[in-house]
């Protein structure tokens, strides 16, 4: 049976690969995508991931824009990475099927609510902001979620500053409100992430699926590279969201490493890290509900991407 997911995410370069892994591989079955305010406003966002799915023909895929600042801050966009609209460097598709009338945190508490309890996974990878809405208007979803899957943090590392990653860091109340529930939770964070690199290979291979579509990824790529290069000191840029819905798909893709994990939201130059205690042995499910993403198994990752994309055609 295939995995039942919902995809909160701000497309966004690498927000716009992971889509795409979701609506191409069997094993997930996306109800729906709803949206936030993060790497940019949330019509920005919202209108790009409607794009993407029309560019990936999956109009079957309902989209619920959902909060557009975060709980107590004002809001900070990732302009300098992914551009003015959100994904710049490419062309999109007017989208034909209409935005949902129904509220992103509505939807994502009905969805829960109305399926059988175990049956639905989340999988966040822009700012915690509707998430932390829905524990918070319906608690009786945090025992029905099957797991949560997301992306942001590190615990080695920052990209927002030395410690903190943008997702965590743009929203670290709500993040802390979502870490703190009681449910399975994989943090997939930087550590993880920056071993996803688009190398020229893993854009070749890419290309090599020759479709409009496989075009439409590469320059994607070509533009996350640049801004890469140009603000965050790499050859390569690391392609972070997919690797949540590659670790649905096949939990061999990534290694996981139990532990606790908090998230401050009172440090002057610590704001948003998300502080993960690995000492001691690694502790049992019972014990823990959290755990975080430790080692990519790359090709298994582009080899995955790749059939996503080829299987859209
Ligand atoms: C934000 C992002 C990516 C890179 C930078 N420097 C800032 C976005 C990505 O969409 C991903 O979800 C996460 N936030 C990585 O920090
Ligand atoms: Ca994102």
């Amino acid at each position: 049976m295939a995995k039942k997911i919902i995809l909160d995410c701000d497309p966004g370069h690498d927000d716009a690969v992971a889509l795409l892994l979701a609506v191409g591989n069997p094993e997930i079955d996306l109800l729906g995508v709803t949206t936030v305010g993060g790497n940019q406003s949330l019509d920005k966002v919202t209108y790009n991931a409607r794009a993407v799915l029309e560019k990936a023909h999956a109009t079957d895929v309902p989209v619920y824009a959902g909060c557009d600042r975060p709980l107590t801050r004002p809001q900070e966009v990732a302009a300098s990475i992914h551009g003015e609209t959100g994904l710049d460097g490419v062309e999109l598709p007017v989208p034909t099927r209409p935005l949902e009338d129904m509220h992103a945190v509505n939807y994502i508490v009905k969805t829960i609510m109305e399926n059988e309890p175990g049956t639905i996974t989340l999988v966040p990878t822009g700012p915690l902001t509707n998430i932390a809405m829905a524990c918070r208007m319906e608690p009786a979803i945090v025992d029905r979620v099957k797991e949560v899957v997301l992306m942001g943090g590190g615990y080695h590392v920052g990209n927002w500053s030395a410690v903190a990653e943008f997702n965590i860091k743009v929203d670290p109340e709500a993040a802390h409100v979502v870490f703190n529930e009681p449910w399975p939770l994989t943090m997939v964070g930087l550590d993880l992430t920056h071993q996803a690199l688009c190398t020229p290979e893993a854009q070749k291979q890419i290309e090599s699926v020759g479709t409009p579509l496989a075009t439409f990824v590469s320059g994607l790529m070509d533009f996350f590279r640049k801004t890469y290069q140009d603000n965050q000191d790499f050859v390569d840029p690391p392609v972070h969201d997919p690797c949540t819905v590659a670790y649905l798909i096949d939990p061999t893709c990534v290694q996981t490493r139990r532990c606790p994990i908090d998230i401050e939201i009172h440090g002057e130059h610590t704001l948003g890290m998300t502080v993960c205690d690995l000492r001691g042995p690694e502790p049992s499910a019972d014990e823990c509900h959290t755990q975080v993403a430790t080692k990519l198994d790359f090709k298994k990752f582009w080899d995955l991407v790749t059939d996503a994309i080829e299987r859209i055609g």
